[in-house]
Formats: structure tokens, sequence, C-alpha cells
């Protein structure tokens, strides 16, 4: 009985350890601090970025969301207490740092931090398997595989900041722009977007299929009389190929909108989004896209617009084989966004009237030329970053459409069957957020641009 007594005293000795109060409330982020703040006292919470002993002297470069800072550690100018503390730290320990702001010319920033008091918080147990001063380079795979840990690195946690702006600035213009926002499902009975690259799910005793785009949900929106709606959301494909431009869960900025008159009315919506999003980044994260080494230019609009057989053309001027009944490859996309740049300066342009045959069944066709459609993709430095166009809203096309594309019209009754009751003309866009980022911060792979990234080989973490 004494033993288990003592055994539950030690528990509780444990727990009360763990869960050890922090001691002083946070008064700034390390990027908040300056020279100005000359002998004020201030409580920082943060990680050990780098230790550095010279004996007496100790450096320990805190680190916390925002940026980094110096704490200089006199074993003459420092408590006892707080220079033992500082000899237990390790690498990437979670501390509380309460100390006072110094001028001192020599310091990385000019100023640094002279500690009174440093809580140890939560001490590293081992080496962490990536470094995250990024002095010694790690692979992609193996960054990946410690995620968490990589992202702590602040070029790495700069592109999520950046991403951040993005989907809230899109989010914002939306809003302003008398969009409501949608949750549409993402277990559905149907592929939208060709059943090549369609996760199945087990549905009780269905079979069922992860969302492939909320396409025909968010038209539904439409039908329903919502007239603009948006949905950021998690789509679903299941690309057997690892590429740098594909991840297998991906967020689609999805958008529709009623009452159009063609597809145009959807490209000049799209185009002063993605304008206002970049502009969004230039005037929000100055310090990040330093740090990241890109510059970027807030783009004009309107973008410049190209029609497929146009690009076509180009394509064939420049020796490449293309058919126009075709889609456009990877390389025939990379080598326009090329021609764009050197004879056009420009990075974002459209490619509208694609053939009937690449595009999905819900496409208007093009009543100029029934061979190609009302759709566009928006390029971003020769890669495609939104598809959209304006879609059927006519019951009795929809349906000979439906079987045009080899399926079958009693599957999509779940959708088409609406299209019988007063539709107005409507189109949208879906945007890939990855993509969009990707090319944004001149990112080498799409990987980088998304947080826990679903590949053919990776399901964690
Ligand atoms: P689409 O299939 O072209 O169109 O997809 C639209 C955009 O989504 C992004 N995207 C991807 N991003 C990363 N990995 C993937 N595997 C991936 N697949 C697509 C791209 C792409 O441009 N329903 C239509 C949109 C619409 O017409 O509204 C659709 O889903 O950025």
């Amino acid at each position: 009985e004494e033993c288990e007594m003592t055994q539950k005293d030690e528990v509780i000795q444990t727990l009360k350890q763990i869960c050890e109060p922090i001691k002083y409330k946070r008064t700034h982020y390390c990027n908040e601090l300056s020279e100005e703040l000359d002998s004020e006292t201030v409580i920082l919470y943060g990680w050990v970025h780098k230790l550095r002993s010279l004996g007496k002297l100790k450096f320990v470069i805190l680190r916390d969301r925002s940026g980094l800072v110096q704490i200089t550690v006199h074993k003459n100018k420092v408590s006892k207490d707080v220079f033992d503390r500082v000899e237990q730290l390790k690498i990437e320990s979670a501390i509380v740092v309460k100390g006072k702001v110094v001028k001192n010319p020599q310091a990385p920033k000019k100023f640094e931090i002279i500690p009174e008091d440093i809580q140890l918080v939560s001490i590293t147990k081992s080496a962490p398997p990536i470094d995250i001063t990024e002095a010694v380079p790690a692979n992609l795979d193996t960054r990946l595989d410690n995620r968490p840990l990589d992202l702590r690195k602040p070029r790495i946690s700069a592109i999520f900041k950046i991403q951040s702006t993005i989907s809230n600035a899109i989010r914002q213009y939306f809003h302003e722009n008398s969009f409501i926002e949608i949750h549409t499902p993402k277990i559905v009975a149907e592929a939208t977007e060709g059943g090549a690259n369609v996760f199945k799910v087990k549905y009780f005793e269905w079979d069922a299929y992860l969302a492939q785009s909320p396409q025909l949900y968010k038209q539904l929106m439409l039908v329903a009389g919502y007239d603009r709606v948006f949905e950021i959301a998690p789509a679903y494909r299941a690309e057997e190929h690892n590429t740098p431009r594909h991840i297998n869960e991906y967020i689609s900025i999805d958008a529709e909108i009623a009452w159009i008159n063609s597809e145009e009315d959807v490209m000049r919506i799209l185009e002063k989004g993605v304008k206002f999003a970049i502009d969004s980044v230039l005037n929000k994260n100055k310090d990040e896209l330093e740090l990241l080494g890109v510059e970027i230019k807030s783009p004009s609009v309107p973008f410049k617009r190209l029609k497929f057989t146009q690009v076509v053309d180009m394509l064939r001027d420049e020796g490449k084989e293309l058919s126009y009944e075709d889609d456009l490859d990877t390389e025939g996309e990379k080598l326009l966004g090329k021609i764009m740049k050197e004879r056009f300066n420009t990075e974002l342009y459209f490619i509208k009237q694609y053939p009937e045959g690449v595009r999905p069944f819900y496409t208007m066709l093009d009543p100029e030329d029934p061979r190609y459609t009302r759709s566009f993709d928006l390029e971003f430095k020769g890669l495609e970053i939104t598809t959209g166009g304006q879609r059927i809203h006519d019951y009795d096309l929809l349906i000979e459409r439906i079987k045009a594309k080899n399926l079958n019209p009693k599957s999509f009754r779940f959708y088409a069957e609406f299209f019988k009751y007063g539709v107005p003309p409507h189109g949208g866009f879906g945007l890939g957020l990855e993509r969009f980022t990707m090319k944004l911060l001149n990112l080498n792979n799409i990987r980088e641009a998304t947080l826990f990234p679903r590949t053919r080989t990776r399901v964690t973490p």
C-alpha cells in the first residue's frame, strides 16, 4: 500500500512539473524588438535556434514565429541561476526569457537581450534529425519526413505566411464582391473531372468517391438561387505519377457566378482576384519575400488572352508538333510561358476556347464553332493554375453532353434533374492554392507549397 502511495505521489509530481505554468506573459515577438527599446524589460517565448559557448560568455539565439533575437549571457552579468539554466539548454528547446534590451553596436541587430530569468518550458529530448538553421542541408524527402521540424525554419514558414495572405485576400475579395461562402460534400457519388484519377471510398454498402472538385455542387448552389458562391476546401486527385506539379490532396479555391453572358465575365472576376492576392502579398509580406529572395511585381489587368488555336500556331512556329484537338502537354505549356515572358513580358495569361474533346461534359460549347468551348485556363509562368469557363445551363443540352462523353445520365440525375427548373447562365473557376503559391514564389516543387503533402508515396506526417 505504501508503495502504491509513493507511486501516485511520483505521478503527481511529474504531472505538476510538466504542467508548470508559464511564469510571465509575453510582451513582444522577436521582430517587434529594436535598439529603441534600450533598457526596457521584455518577455519572449520561443525556441533555442542556436547556442554558442565561449566559457563565461554564452549566446542563445532565440527564435519565435516572427524572427530571431540574440540573448547574451555573461557569467558575471546574470544570476547564477540563469547561468546554470543556460548551461542546461539544448538546441530547439522551448523557453521563456525575461530580460533587458541593451544597445550593442556589435550585436547582429544592434541590440541584445540580457536575461534576468529563463524558464525551461520543454527541453528537447534528442537532437533534431534535421538542422533548423539550414547550415546542414537536407533533401526534400528527409525534410518532409520531418515536416513539423522543417516548418520551424524561418524560410519555410515564410512560404506559409504568404500562403495565409493569399487565401485571406481571396476570401476578402469574394466577400467584397457579394459572394456567399459555401461548404460542399467531399464524399460524393460521381467523378466530375473524368474517372481516371478519382479515389474510391467504401461508403457503408455503396461505393463513393472523394470529391475531385466541388464542381457539381457549386453549380447546384446557383440552381438554388445563390448567384455568387465560393469555397476554399480540399480536393482529391488519385494522380498515379509523382510530378513536381501534382499532389493528391490540394486546396481548391472555387467560384461560381450566375447571370453571365460568357466566360469573359468569369475571367474578369478571376484576374482581379489574382491581382488583389498578389498585391496583398506585396503589402503584407515584405520580410518574408526578402527572406525568400523573391521579387514580385503587381500584375496589370486585364491579363492577356490567347485562343487555344493561336497557342497551337505559336508553338508550331517554335517547332513543336501539336494538333488543334489535343490538350497542351507540360513541355508546350512551359515553352509558351517562355514565349509570353520574352515577347510580351507577361507571366499571367489566359488560354481560352479549348477543344471540346479535352473539356468535361458540363462545359458550354462555343456557339460560333461547337468544336471548341467557352472555357479557359489561367497560366502563371508556364503552368496552369486555374481552369474555368461557362457551364451548360440547358437541361437537354446537358443530357446530350453527358451521353456524348459516354457517361450515364442516370448517374448524374442528382445534378442534371434540377436543370429542368429555371437555371441562369453561369460559369466559374477552380484555382489551385498550392500551384499559385509555388509559381508566385518560384518554388520548384508543389510540395514546397503544401504543409503536409499527400503524394503517391506519402500519407504521413
Ligand atoms: P481542374 O481539374 O483543371 O478543373 O483543376 C483546377 C485547378 O486545380 C489545381 N489542381 C491541382 N493542384 C495540385 N495537384 C493536383 N493534382 C491538381 N489538380 C488540379 C490546378 C488546376 O488548375 N471543376 C474544374 C474547375 C472549374 O471549371 O471551375 C476543375 O476542377 O491549379
